[in-house]
């Protein structure tokens, strides 16, 4: 009996209870255990019905990711459900929590389905480039029709479990206590002589039309650019209408060519890096420090970012207090918060009561003294060295040593404003991406001052807002907007110089997946912002002409972008629709001619080679130089930040699938052909060398 699935008698009816902590993944060893239940339930007199249901904070999370690079051991999910669907008692399941992929999929083999009330039922396969594999596009099809399945499974977000059951896909919903409810029902059942219900043996309610099917890939259509699962999905579905035998095997033959497609690697890979970055290797074990209790924040500075910032922790639950010396931007914030609460309410997103109540907790005060029982205090005042410094200094004097104090800075040195207090320990950035209240990143940027115990109350912060963490040491950029300005950004620039134009590098890097062109992003974000970080970088470092020559110049024509209906491209009054702008042209050309650069016709297909390669260069350069400690937190920063298609895998990931050998072959030709900022880095040169690859060498770093 495996240790993973018990099994009890109560009365006349048998309950298996799955137990596989985090998420009761349904490993090589639930799936034993479950037909070694199953087998033993059918041998012992009085069973007359089977209940399943699981330990822990959730149903199940699905099948085990981490098998799937793996054979998989018999039984397979499929044999134990052909065992459940064919026993001659009523199977009922109970679901709490969340009911994921393969875990619904063992629900829907069952014949009764009962659902906690604040549970939800998902198919989110989709997310991790496969579609599912154990009768999910069959057995949903016959249970709430083929275009409500197409819909949920192209979607991937679960549904709650009242929604499941107007569907038809969950039979009834508990209010609370689960197991004594659901021993309750299989008990009625057995009055009502309620017999087993194979789901297989039902025939479809509908059928799906070519228009049906557009509709619903176009509704996901943002979501599903530049991917390919969805066909597959669409072809599984499609299956249903035949015999379940022979669905059920075309499924089996599609969900293999998933698993085994660059996608689903590149998913996969995101998915385990994201899980990844959250845990702190090596001498910075957060395992070694207690984070203390997070109730109580306080932000310094009521801008947009604080303004969203402050959103992100009220929106968390937590109790918020945004301190301005100026009234009018406190009166300011209130408004932008209070009318995004408004529109979400609008939306249906929250209800007019949470709006309500999460502005109640949402306070602001001129008087920095008022913060002082704040639990952690970040500071988002304007993006000034000496003033930044002033504020952490007044914190300093006003909060108690053990007290974390969190700069928003995107371009100085927290070292440098750590060291503008007596306890440099208690600092380090928190490093949001605009809207803050809304975007996944979040970079912990630790200086070599920064104590363990901060550190793990940065990350306990990020688990309480819901977002990816990503450490990275302190330098200039840390490591995403380092390697946008270096890389990826730099080159889009020199493109422009030598010939293309702003709408064919954003379409080009867009097609590639992108969810936006760079010199879109930079008029959404403001030219100006990004000539002030410059600013601050050249305080510190250099870099050889051009830098940035055209979004500066931009800068000074007062170009800044959407908020002045001209940047790179012209906006018109109320759109956010980039238009080209002949004036941009000819000021790309004229700043080319002062330089000599030659202009030509430029390929879409060299513009994505050299923006992504030099994305990848100066990524190794920031591992090299220890900033980011795996290349896969790389990844993480690019996919959950700087709208990198997941589906790629982040850039040291691609990198990886292109073989490091021809991405040097690659660079040494741009190298060549551009010069100095194109040369290899030197960790790319010895990988290529040794036929290694970023992923080996995150095995190998992160063991040492
Ligand atoms: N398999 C293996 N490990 C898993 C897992 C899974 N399905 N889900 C989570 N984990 C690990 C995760 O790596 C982490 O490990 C720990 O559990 C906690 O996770 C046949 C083929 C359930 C919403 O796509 O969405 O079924 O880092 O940090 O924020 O058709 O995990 O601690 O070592 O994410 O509370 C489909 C994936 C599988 C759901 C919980 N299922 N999981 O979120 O915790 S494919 C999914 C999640 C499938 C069938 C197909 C989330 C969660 P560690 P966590 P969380």
């Amino acid at each position: 009996m495996s240790g993973t699935v018990a099994f009890e008698q109560v009365g006349p009816i048998g309950v298996i209870c799955i137990s596989n902590p985090p998420v009761n993944a349904i490993s090589h060893s639930v799936r034993q255990g479950l037909i070694d239940v199953i087998t033993r339930a059918e041998t012992s007199p009085g069973i007359r019905a089977l209940l399943i249901m699981s330990s822990g904070e959730i149903f199940s999370a699905g099948a085990d990711i981490a098998e799937f690079d793996h054979p998989q051991g018999e039984p397979s999910l499929q044999q134990v459900q052909s065992r459940i669907e064919s026993l001659p008692i009523p199977v009922v399941v109970a679901i709490h929590g969340l009911a994921l992929g393969g875990g619904l999929e063992l629900a829907m083999a069952c014949h009764y389905r009962f659902a906690h009330k604040n549970a939800k039922l998902g198919m989110p396969e989709i997310t991790l480039g496969i579609i599912p594999g154990a009768g999910g596009t069959q057995r949903l099809p016959r249970l709430i029709g083929a275009c409500a399945a197409l819909g949920m499974i192209l979607f991937g977000t679960p549904v709650s479990a009242l929604d499941a059951k107007a569907k038809g896909l969950v039979d009834e919903v508990a209010e609370n206590d689960m197991r004594e409810a659901a021993l309750r029902f299989c008990e009625r059942l057995l009055r009502d002589q309620a017999g087993p219900r194979p789901t297989c043996n039902r025939t479809l309610a509908d059928h799906l039309n070519e228009t049906e099917i557009a509709a619903a890939l176009q509704a996901h259509a943002r979501a599903l650019k530049g991917r390919t699962t969805q066909d597959l999905v669409v072809e599984a579905i499609k299956a249903s209408k035949l015999p379940f035998g022979q669905g059920i095997a075309i499924e089996a033959a599609l969900a293999q060519k998933s698993l085994a497609s660059r996608e689903s690697l590149a998913l996969r890979h995101v998915f385990f890096a994201e899980r990844e970055s959250g845990k702190l290797s090596g001498q910075f074990s957060a395992k070694q420090a207690q984070p203390p209790a997070l109730r109580r924040v306080a932000i310094i500075g009521a801008g947009t970012m604080g303004s969203g910032i402050a959103m992100a922790f009220v929106d968390a639950g937590l109790e918020m207090l945004i301190n301005d010396n100026d009234p009018a931007a406190l009166t300011r914030s209130r408004e932008i918060v209070q009318s995004t609460y408004a529109s979400s309410v609008r939306r249906r997103r929250i209800t007019q009561d949470i709006a309500d109540e999460r502005m109640r907790r949402f306070r602001s005060t001129v008087a920095l003294a008022e913060v002082t029982d704040a639990d952690l205090v970040i500071e988002a005042v304007f993006e000034d060295m000496e003033l930044k410094k002033d504020v952490l200094s007044k914190l300093d004097s006003i909060l108690p040593p053990e007290r974390l104090i969190a700069t928003n800075t995107s371009t100085l040195s927290v070292t440098e404003l750590s060291l503008a207090t007596a306890y440099p320990g208690r600092v380090l950035g928190l490093h949001f991406f605009v809207p803050a209240q809304a975007s996944k990143l979040l970079e912990i940027v630790r200086t070599d001052h920064t104590s363990p115990e901060t550190l793990s109350t940065a990350f306990r912060v990020a688990k309480l807002l819901k977002k990816v963490a990503v450490v990275s040491r302190d330098a200039f950029g840390f490591i995403g907007n380092r390697m946008m300005l270096d890389g990826y950004f730099r080159e889009a620039e020199q493109l422009l110089l030598e010939g293309a134009t702003p709408a064919q590098v954003d379409t080009a890097l867009e097609n590639f997946g992108f969810a936006m062109g760079p010199q879109r992003v930079s008029d959404l974000g403001g030219n100006d912002v990004g000539t002030k970080a410059r600013i601050q970088l050249f305080k510190r470092e250099s870099r050889p002409d051009p830098y940035f020559l055209i979004a500066d110049r931009l800068t000074e024509m007062g170009r800044l972008g959407q908020k002045t209906g001209r940047g790179f491209y012209r906006y018109e009054d109320g759109s956010r629709e980039a238009l080209p702008d002949a004036e941009v042209v000819d000021l790309i050309e004229k700043l080319a001619s002062e330089r000599g650069i030659l202009r030509r016709e430029i390929s879409d297909q060299e513009i994505v080679e050299r923006c992504i390669l030099s994305l990848i260069n100066v990524g190794a350069m920031v591992l090299e130089e220890g900033i980011a400690a795996r290349a896969a937190d790389i990844d993480v920063v690019w996919t959950s930040g700087y709208g990198f298609p997941r589906h790629v895998g982040g850039p040291m990931f691609y990198a990886d699938t292109l073989g490091l050998s021809n991405v040097l072959q690659r660079i040494r030709h741009y190298h060549e052909k551009l010069g100095h900022y194109w040369r290899p880095v030197r960790l790319i040169e010895r990988l290529a060398a040794e036929g290694s690859s970023f992923e080996q060498w995150d095995r190998t770093s992160t063991s040492q």
